[in-house]
């Protein structure tokens, strides 16, 4: 089965009831980008790649393009079947851009589970569930509305809240978290999430102040090395989020136990050939892990319940979608979406998820 053109779409996601606030960024709309691959066999295949903006991770969605054009054209006549020989074109056309790589590496999964008529899932080693778990992440706002949006959350069945804190003084984010905790409190698991914004001093305050509150931290601070500095100092578990950018720095996190696990999202590590290597090497090493993206459509949320579908439950923290966050689906008849805080795992054959021609965007290139 040989790849015979590439298709690059730009859609744009606005958020609903935005501005989806973090604590660098304040994000109103999405610019995600949509890969279709066809082949001689008459099979197409959907890939996607969608940055939270230009400055979560080092990636932008102008960049997810630039990186597609330069690649795409050695990707022409290539066996679709051959996933590392392909994953190697890619490597050989350019270095790094792993987040524009995961597009192509995705749709070339819903190509092989269509070829061989079985869900991504089964390929990656067989789901363990049907209904995913997942997890509402709250936009950083005042204490008393963050703690009625995480009630509200917790009732409608969500097992796992994020709330979002950074980008203001830590006695403020110490005050959500505590009011989130009396509302929600022994009903749901609790991440607390700095994207990058806390200070080390910032992230010692919290845990000493919410000592008794049972939560972990994600990337509290900007680094790698503030974050491994946190180690002993504070009495929370620690999860890395955007640190961990590579399998490179998986290994030596896991290896040197720097954290206690993983905010991971697909696009990031490069696609679901490296999240599946992310989740093995998670599982040696008895480390807990989000299967998530930063952001994206149906292609992604369908590529995140996929691989979060074959994690042993007891290492998986959830699947976050940006479905709530979202209007519209690619593919109305196969929507992924979260139902009272799970997910069902696509049916279809592949990813599950074949968008109609008018819900994918504008055409923004072809390549082949
Ligand atoms: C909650 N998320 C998965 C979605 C936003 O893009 C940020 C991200 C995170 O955990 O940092
Ligand atoms: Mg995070």
């Amino acid at each position: 089965m040989r790849i015979v053109s590439i298709d690059v779409f730009q859609k744009d996601l606005p958020v609903k009831n935005g501005p989806y606030t973090m604590a660098s960024t304040q994000i109103h709309a999405l610019d995600s980008t949509v890969v279709r691959i066809r082949t001689d066999s008459g099979l197409v295949g959907f890939g996607e790649t969608c940055p939270v903006g230009p400055v979560y991770q080092p990636s932008h969605a102008l960049g997810a393009r630039a990186a597609l054009a330069q690649m795409a054209p050695n990707l022409i006549g290539l066996n679709a079947l051959a996933l590392d020989r392909a994953y190697a074109a890619m490597n050989a056309s350019l270095n790094g851009h792993a987040y524009a790589k995961a597009a192509i590496d995705m749709a070339l999964w819903d190509l092989q589970g269509k070829h061989f008529g079985v869900r991504v899932c089964d390929l990656l080693g067989g789901a363990v569930t049907e209904r995913v778990p997942s997890y509402y992440a709250t936009g950083v706002d005042e204490p008393d509305v963050i703690a009625n949006l995480a009630e509200k959350k917790a009732a409608e069945g969500y097992p796992r809240l994020q709330v979002k804190v950074g980008g203001r003084p830590v006695e403020i984010d110490i005050e959500t978290v505590r009011k989130v905790w009396e509302r929600v409190g022994g009903k749901v698991r609790l991440a607390v999430d700095g994207n990058r914004g806390w200070t080390t001093r910032d992230a010692q305050l919290f845990s000493s102040a919410c000592r008794d509150i049972p939560c972990i931290l994600e990337q509290p601070c900007n680094s790698l090395e503030e974050v491994a500095a946190l180690r002993g100092l504070v009495s929370h578990p620690i999860f890395l989020d955007e640190s961990s950018e590579n399998l490179g720095i998986v290994i030596k996190a896991a290896g040197q136990r720097l954290c206690d696990g993983f905010g991971m999202k697909v696009t990031r590590i490069g696609g679901l050939t490296q999240m599946r290597t992310f989740r093995d090497i998670c599982r040696v090493s008895s480390l807990p892990h989000t299967c998530d993206d930063s952001w994206g459509g149906d292609i992604i949320a369908a590529a995140c319940t996929h691989i979060g579908a074959t994690v042993e439950p007891h290492l998986l923290e959830g699947v976050w979608l940006a479905q709530p966050y979202i209007e519209g689906h690619y593919d109305e008849e196969n929507p992924v979406v979260i139902e009272n805080g799970y997910i069902p795992v696509p049916k279809g054959l592949g990813l599950g998820v074949n968008p109609t021609e008018e819900n994918l965007g504008t055409l923004a290139a072809c390549y082949g």
